[in-house]
């Protein structure tokens, strides 16, 4: 069932319609001649935070900017509000491939498992001519399917000598995941060069996703500059929010010293402190591991003689991992950049919609915290760029509320494909086509994370969010709305929700919600966690933090 199947009509308005859709056909079909059908290449990373790519604009990326991503929004547009389904990898995937919500396309959260019988957007684009391909992080629990080529991590991947898995097949390659991933990905697209078909490509990043460990070559790239850190670095909530309070997410409380910082046991050690997790230091190389500690033993060094201690470590850690973090995303850059450059080279910039985007948002240092999750602004927000030369106006802003829920109708249209009736975003052509107003787009966001009790522990919540307003409940082991004037705290650090002057503010947000959930067939389910499920989640992140089972209390709400 496509989206622009007939409804019922009367007999006489049948025929006058089948007359005038008989018109609208000839056009259609001279439009569709005229039309290009876009080679499409998604370029998605993991984690990467709008404020970590400079055309975005924020002081930290100026520091550390990314002038290859800047180019498509140079080339293309920038969207300046668009925003996640659920802030999480697998979800995020979920969506991007089947333009539905969690609820619709069944993949939840980590962990859950993609059902691949499904209609996606790789199938749709097969089934109308397009050489589809995914290379990089598929993390979605089954092997893709309506891929005519995958190459893929397994799970989350290794930032050093990966193993990619293809059908059947799994390769541990030499060398650096974010370059190998760009060396597979512009070999496949040399390898459709000469097709008459047009390709559908997604190039999904494993940088910058934690544990950050940048390459080799830009182990020390910023060493050099003091990044600064977001006033709310050290911010400490009351009750009025509680599940923001009750998280596993701050970078100095949370993070792990070895693992995460790579900091060192000792002055003259390269021994790590805590690394529970020895997955990604043993995928190196003897030689890799050498180069990588004559990098980091100098300044892990200085950090021991500097004998930090408070405040003062607390701030180092938020310095150390923007360090690690940024140089990761330098290296996306580049592959970003090698793509752009090889398209322009043989002639095919013209022809190919580029696409650049993150699965989700990513805190960096807001609140004290790393990790996303949340629907507040900053994880819920998911960077989004597009170029197609001619077609997109170069230096544009997309300013509507837009979602990854349209992402997969957005290709199909470029692609003069059809539409499945039961997709449940919007094309964001027209709107690239400045042939329909931000403001008239879309007024309201739905958003549902479910992943609780789970790393960081951040609660299960749904919400609505409009042009100013974000409204959300908490629910499962608590049960808490919260409501925030956007606009006026960016931050999200006052609950308005019980505020009696939000109270026309609350009840129109209430009946968005409520319209919400019905168009996106979300039938609440309240499923409480049990008490033992959710001490035993607290006990786990307590021996993972090498501490006594009850390091980390649960909050008695
Ligand atoms: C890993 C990370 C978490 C992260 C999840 C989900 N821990 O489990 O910090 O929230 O992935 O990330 S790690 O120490 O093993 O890296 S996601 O992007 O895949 O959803
Ligand atoms: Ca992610």
């Amino acid at each position: 069932m496509l989206k622009k199947s007939l409804p019922s009509y009367s007999f006489l308005s049948l025929l006058l319609l089948l007359a005038f859709s008989a018109c609208k056909n000839t056009e259609k079909q001279e439009e569709t001649a005229q039309n290009e059908r876009p080679n499409i290449i998604f370029i998605m990373s993991d984690d990467h935070a709008f404020q970590a790519i400079s055309a975005y604009g924020s002081e930290l990326s100026k520091l550390a900017p990314t002038p290859n991503i800047d180019r498509i929004a140079e080339d293309g547009a920038i969207f300046s509000r668009n925003y996640c389904t659920n802030s999480l990898c697998g979800p995020s995937r979920a969506t991007i491939l089947t333009g539905k919500f969690s609820n619709e396309n069944g993949f939840r959260m980590n962990g859950d498992k993609f059902d691949g019988s499904q209609v996606t957007l790789p199938k749709v684009l097969g089934e109308n001519g397009y050489e589809t391909a995914i290379i990089g992080k598929w993390h979605l629990g089954t092997t893709p399917t309506g891929f005519d080529y995958w190459d893929i991590l397994n799970d989350q991947g290794q930032y050093y000598n990966p193993d990619f898995i293809s059908d059947n097949d799994t390769t541990t390659v030499q060398g650096y995941t974010t370059d190998l991933i760009t060396d597979k990905s512009i070999d496949w697209i040399n390898k459709q060069k000469d097709a008459d078909k047009p390709f559908f490509l997604m190039v999904h990043h494993k940088a910058p996703h934690r544990n950050w460990m940048p390459p080799l070559r830009y182990a020390t790239v910023y060493d050099s500059i003091e990044f600064p850190l977001p006033d709310s670095y050290f911010h400490e909530f009351d009750t009025t929010q509680i599940a923001a309070k009750d998280q596993l997410m701050t970078i100095y409380k949370d993070m792990y010293e070895g693992y995460d910082l790579k900091m060192t046991e000792a002055e003259g050690s390269s021994k790590l402190m805590h690394d529970p997790w020895n997955n990604e230091f043993s995928r190196m190389n003897a030689e890799q591991r050498a180069t990588w500690d004559s990098l980091y033993q100098p300044k892990n060094d200085a950090m021991h003689r500097a004998n930090l201690k408070g405040k003062e470590l607390d701030k180092w850690m938020g310095q150390r991992f923007l360090h690690q973090y940024l140089a990761t995303v330098k290296a996306v850059d580049d592959g970003v950049g090698r793509i752009l450059d090889y398209l322009k080279e043989n002639g095919m910039d013209e022809n190919t919609l580029v696409v650049y985007t993150s699965d989700q948002g990513f805190y960096l240092g807001e609140n004290g915290w790393f990790d996303k999750r949340y629907m507040y602004e900053i994880s819920f927000r998911q960077p989004l760029l597009m170029q197609y030369p001619g077609h997109i106006k170069a230096g544009s802003t997309v300013d509507a509320l837009t979602q990854n829920l349209d992402f997969a109708e957005t290709f199909l249209d470029y692609a003069n494909a059809p539409i499945p009736e039961d997709f449940q975003g919007k094309s964001l052509r027209p709107l690239l086509e400045n042939k329909v107003n931000g403001a008239d787009f879309r007024n309201a966001l739905y958003y549902h994370y479910y992943d609780f009790p789970a790393f960081h522990m951040v609660k299960k919540h749904y919400g609505v969010k409009t042009d100013r307003y974000a409204m959300m409940h908490f629910y499962d082991d608590i049960d808490q709305w919260e409501l925030y004037d956007v606009e006026q705290d960016p931050e999200e650090h006052h609950n308005l929700y019980n505020d009696p002057k939000y109270a026309d503010i609350k009840e129109r947000l209430h009946k968005t919600l409520d319209s919400l959930q019905v168009v996106y067939k979300d039938t609440m389910n309240f499923n409480k966690s049990t008490e033992q499920q959710v001490d035993r989640a607290y006990d786990m992140f307590s021996t993972l933090k090498g501490e006594e089972k009850g390091y980390y209390p649960r909050e008695q709400n």
